[in-house]
C-alpha cells in the first residue's frame, strides 16, 4: 500500500483551510446573525437574533471533517454520504451543503449570494425556519442525531447491499457512551466486503458532552486504541489544535483510510475468499468549540464543555459580547472567502465535488429516489386451507414464512429486501427463510452453526437497537425490510421508533424528499403465548406508544389468523412511508377465514362475522368484539357457549384487524365514520371487547364514539407468569368463561338461565384452576374445543 500522504500539497491544504473557515463563518452566522451577513459594516445589536439557539461546540470539528471528505470524494471519485452522530451540530451540515450548492438547489430561495446568505442565517432556529439539528430538511441527511446513539447503526444499514457506497459517520464521543452506539461497533462483523459498502467512522473526540467530560477522552490513548482494536477496527489518530498541522494529519489519515477501504474491497472482491477485515476508523481529537472564543467573562470556552451551545450569550445584556462576536466572525476573514456579492470564491467552490457526488445531493440520502417496488409473489398461493371456520392451523407466522422466503428469493437479484431480528427469526416461526437465504455473519463459524454465511438476507444480532438502526438505515437509503421481534422486547426500541416516525412525518411534508418503504414490524411470540418464558416476556404495550404518533404515519394490524396475516403483510410490504405494526402468533391456532374472505375482511379492516353471529334483524342484544388472534379464539368460544346455553340471545361478532378503524375518521385516515361505527357497534347495546393488548388503548381510541359507555374491554392486565395458554387468559379475565359472565352481567335480560350459567362458569373456572395445577395443562374441553362442535 503506498503512503499517499505526500500528495496533498500546501496550496491545496491552504484552500481546504479557507473552505473550513467559510463553513465556520456560516455556522456562526446561522447561530447569531439576523442581518449584515458579510460583515460589511460594524456589527450592531440589531444585526443579532433576539434568541440565540444552536450548538457551536461540535460544529467546527464537523466542518473540518466535511471539508476534508470533499477532497477525498474528488480524489477517489467516492460515492459517499455523511452521517452526523452529534447531529445537534446542524449549522455544520447546513453550511456545507450551502457551500457545495446542493442546499440552494433544493431551496432556490436560499441563493448563493448576499440575499441568500441573509435568509440562510435568519431561518436557522427561527420560527417558520429550520431546526437546529441535521434535520430532515437538510439535504444529504438521513440521520438527525437529535436523540444520540444511532449514527453507526444507520450508517451500516445504509451500506448493506450498496457495495460502492461509503458512509462517513461522525460519532460523538458523548454519543459513544450510549448503549446503542456501544454495541454498534460490532456491526463490522456483519459487513460483507464483497456485496456491501463500507462505513468510515470518525470518532470525534472533542472531549466533552453538555457539561461533563466524555469517558473516551479521559482514558489513556493506549486504552482507547486497544478498545477500538478490540472491537475489530484499525484506528488512525488525528490529534491537535494547530490548524495547519491538523489539516496535514487529517488529509493523511483520510487518504490512508480510503486506500485501505479500497484495498480491502479489492482483495475480497477479487480473492473470492470470505474474510473479516479490520476496517479503518479515524479518531479526531480536537478542541470542542475549536476556533471559537477562547475566554468569555473570565471563563475558558474553547476546549471546554462551555462551548457546547452558544458561547457568547445575549449581547443586549452584555455589550462587550458584541465586540467579541465581531472579532470571532472577522477571525475567519470573510472577505477572502466570499465575493462582494456573497458568493464563495471560485477557487474554494472548486473544492466541492460535482453533481450527485456532493454529499448533499447524493441520491442515497434521499432513498426514495432509488427505491424500486418489491416483486411480490401472489400471497393467495400461500393460503392456509380453511374448509370451515375453526380449521386447525400450524401457527400463523409459520404460514407467512414461505411467503417471506419467496419475497426474498424474488428480489435476490436486486438485493433490496432484508429481514432483521434479534436472534428470533427461527423462534418466531420464520424458519422457511433459511430455505432460500442465510444469516449474514462475517465472524468465525464452527461445526454445528446453522444458517450462517458471509452474505445473506437475514440480519441477526442480539441487539434490538442494531436491528432497528440497521433497518432504518436500509430503508432510508431506498430499500425494503421487515423487523421480526418478540413483542415484549420491541419496547427496547420505543424511542428509536419515535424518532423514525418523526422523520417520516417531517419528510412527508418536504416535496423534494421522495417517499421511502415503510418500516414493518412483525411482533410475534406475543403476550398470550409466552409459555417458556413467563412474565418478563409478556408486554403488549408497544402499540400504546405507536398510536401516539401522527395518524398519517402509523398503522397497527392484528390479523386473527394466517390468511389475514398474509393479506396484511402483502399490503405492508407494498406501502410507503408508514410504520406498520403487525402482531401475529406462531403457535398452532384455529383458522377462521378462507383466503377470499380474509382478503375482503382485511380490505375492510373491521367487520361483523355473520357466520359466527346469530342476529337476524340487525338488532343484536350484545356485540362480541375481538382484536388479536387469542382474543378472537376466546370470543368465538364464548359465543359458542352463549349460543348453546342462551339460544334466545342475539349476538353479533365483530372482528378488528386494523386497529385504527376504531378511531374517528377525523383523527385517523383509516377511522370509521361515526355512522359506520354505530352501525357495527350499535348506539346502545353492550359491547364486550376482547383485546390483545392493554385494555385502555381501546378506550383511548373510542372515547368519542356514541356507544363508548357500553364498551367493556378485556385485555392484558399485567397478570402473567409461566402457565398454560388458557390460564393466561383466565388470569386477565379475557377467557371465554369470563367473557360469557361479562355478557350476563351487562345484560339484565338473561334471567334465571343466565344466572345459572354464570354460576356454572364460575365453578368451571375453579375446576380449571385445580386441573391445571394437577395436570400441568388445560382442561380437555378447552384444549379440544372447536368452533361449531358445540353450537
Ligand atoms: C439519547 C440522548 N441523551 C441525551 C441527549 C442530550 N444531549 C444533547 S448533546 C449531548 C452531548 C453530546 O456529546 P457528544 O456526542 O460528544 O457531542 P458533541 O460534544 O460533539 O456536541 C447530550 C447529552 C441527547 N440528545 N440524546
Amino acid at each position: 500500500m503506498t503512503d499517499p500522504a505526500t500528495t496533498v500539497g500546501p496550496e491545496l491544504l491552504g484552500r481546504i483551510d479557507a473552505y473550513w473557515r467559510a463553513a465556520n463563518y456560516l455556522s456562526v452566522g446561522q447561530i447569531y446573525l439576523h442581518d449584515n451577513p458579510l460583515l460589511k459594516r460594524p456589527l450592531v445589536l440589531a444585526d443579532i437574533k433576539p434568541m440565540l439557539l444552536g450548538h457551536w461546540g461540535t460544529t467546527p470539528g464537523q466542518n473540518f471533517i466535511y471539508a476534508h471528505l470533499n477532497r477525498i470524494i474528488k480524489r477517489y471519485d467516492l460515492d459517499m454520504i455523511y452521517v452526523s452522530g452529534p447531529g445537534h451540530g446542524g449549522p455544520a451540515v447546513v453550511a456545507n451543503t450551502y457551500l457545495e450548492g446542493s442546499y440552494s438547489e433544493v431551496y432556490p430561495d436560499i441563493s448563493q449570494d448576499e440575499a441568500g446568505l441573509r435568509k440562510l442565517f435568519i431561518q436557522f432556529s427561527w420560527p417558520g425556519g429550520i431546526p437546529s439539528h441535521a434535520s430532515p430538511e437538510c439535504p444529504g441527511s438521513i440521520h438527525e442525531g437529535g436523540e444520540l446513539g444511532y449514527s453507526l447503526s444507520h450508517s451500516f444499514g445504509a451500506v448493506f447491499d450498496n457495495p460502492e457506497l461509503i458512509v462517513a459517520c461522525v460519532v460523538g464521543d458523548g454519543e459513544a457512551e450510549t448503549g446503542p452506539l456501544a454495541t454498534a461497533w460490532h456491526s463490522n462483523k456483519f459487513l460483507d466486503p464483497v456485496t456491501d459498502g463500507a462505513v468510515l467512522p470518525i470518532l470525534h473526540l472533542n472531549g466533552y458532552k453538555i457539561s461533563n467530560p466524555t469517558i473516551l477522552a479521559r482514558i489513556e490513548h493506549e486504552e482507547l486504541e486497544q478498545l477500538l482494536r478490540g472491537y475489530g477496527w484499525t484506528p488512525f489518530f488525528v490529534e491537535g489544535e494547530e490548524p495547519a498541522l491538523m489539516h496535514e494529519a487529517m488529509a493523511r489519515a483520510l487518504d490512508t483510510a480510503t486506500v485501505q477501504i479500497k484495498a480491502i474491497q479489492k482483495a475480497a472482491r477479487e480473492g473470492g475468499k470470505p474474510m473479516r477485515p479490520r476496517w479503518p476508523i479515524i479518531v479526531l481529537k480536537s478542541p470542542k468549540g475549536w476556533t471559537g472564543p477562547k475566554w468569555v467573562d473570565g471563563l475558558q470556552i474553547e476546549g471546554t464543555f462551555r462551548s457546547h451551545q452558544v458561547p457568547l450569550s445575549d449581547p443586549a445584556a452584555h455589550p462587550e459580547h458584541l465586540k467579541l462576536l465581531e472579532e470571532w466572525l472577522a477571525s475567519y476573514r470573510p472577505r477572502e472567502l466570499f465575493t462582494a456579492e456573497g458568493r464563495l470564491q471560485p477557487e474554494l467552490a472548486d473544492l466541492a465535488p460535482r453533481g450527485a457526488r456532493r454529499m448533499g445531493a447524493n441520491p442515497h440520502a434521499n432513498g426514495g429516489k432509488l427505491l424500486r417496488d418489491l416483486q411480490l409473489p401472489d400471497y393467495r398461493r400461500y393460503a392456509a386451507a380453511v374448509p370451515s371456520p375453526g380449521a386447525a392451523g400450524i401457527g400463523d407466522t409459520r404460514v407467512l414464512g414461505p411467503f417471506l422466503r419467496d419475497v426474498t428469493a424474488l428480489n435476490a437479484a436486486h438485493r433490496n429486501f432484508r429481514v432483521f431480528g434479534p436472534d428470533e427469526t427461527l423462534s418466531n416461526g420464520l424458519g422457511a427463510l433459511f430455505e432460500t437465504t442465510l444469516r449474514q455473519w462475517d465472524a468465525a463459524t464452527v461445526a454445528n452453526d446453522e444458517f450462517l454465511a458471509p452474505t445473506g438476507r437475514v440480519m441477526e444480532m442480539l441487539s434490538e437497537h442494531q436491528c432497528e438502526g440497521w433497518l432504518e438505515g436500509y430503508l432510508l437509503t431506498g430499500r425494503h425490510g421487515l423487523f421480526n421481534c418478540y413483542e415484549a422486547f420491541i419496547h427496547i426500541v420505543d424511542s428509536m421508533f419515535n424518532q423514525h416516525a418523526k422523520w417520516l412525518k417531517v419528510t412527508s411534508g418536504l416535496p423534494w424528499r421522495v417517499k421511502i418503504a415503510s418500516l414493518n414490524y412483525l411482533l410475534s411470540s406475543h403476550v398470550w403465548r409466552q409459555d417458556h418464558n413467563g412474565f418478563t416476556h409478556q408486554d403488549p404495550g408497544f402499540i400504546d406508544n405507536v398510536v401516539n404518533k401522527k395518524a398519517e404515519i402509523v398503522r397497527v394490524y392484528l390479523p386473527p389468523d394466517a390468511n389475514c396475516l398474509l393479506s396484511v403483510m402483502d399490503h405492508c410490504l407494498r406501502s410507503r412511508h408508514y410504520v406498520n405494526v403487525v402482531i401475529a402468533g406462531k403457535h398452532p391456532a384455529p383458522q377462521w377465514l378462507a383466503m377470499d374472505a380474509a382478503v375482503k375482511h382485511c380490505a375492510a379492516g373491521i367487520g361483523a362475522w355473520e357466520w359466527a353471529s346469530n342476529e337476524s334483524d340487525g338488532q343484536p342484544d350484545v356485540v362480541m368484539a375481538c382484536c388479536g388472534d387469542v382474543p378472537t379464539l376466546e370470543t368465538l368460544a364464548a359465543v359458542s357457549i352463549l349460543r348453546r346455553e342462551l339460544p334466545q340471545l342475539r349476538i353479533r361478532v365483530v372482528n378488528v384487524v386494523d386497529l385504527m378503524k376504531l378511531q374517528p375518521k377525523s383523527e385517523h385516515p383509516h377511522g370509521l365514520s361515526d355512522a359506520d361505527f354505530d352501525a357495527l357497534f350499535t348506539q346502545d347495546r353492550p359491547v364486550i371487547f376482547a383485546f390483545h393488548a392493554y385494555p385502555w388503548l381501546v378506550h383511548r381510541l373510542t372515547y368519542r364514539r356514541t356507544n363508548h359507555q357500553n364498551i367493556h374491554v378485556r385485555g392484558y392486565k399485567e397478570e402473567g407468569t409461566i402457565t398454560t395458554p388458557f390460564d393466561m387468559t383466565v388470569l386477565n379475565d379475557l377467557d371465554r368463561f369470563h367473557l360469557v359472565i361479562d355478557v350476563i352481567d351487562r345484560l339484565q335480560t338473561t334471567g334465571t338461565p343466565g344466572r345459572q350459567l354464570k354460576q356454572a362458569l364460575q365453578a368451571k373456572l375453579i375446576e380449571h384452576r385445580h386441573y391445571i395445577r394437577k395436570h400441568g395443562r388445560d382442561l380437555p374441553e378447552v384444549r379440544e374445543w372447536k368452533w361449531g362442535s358445540a353450537i
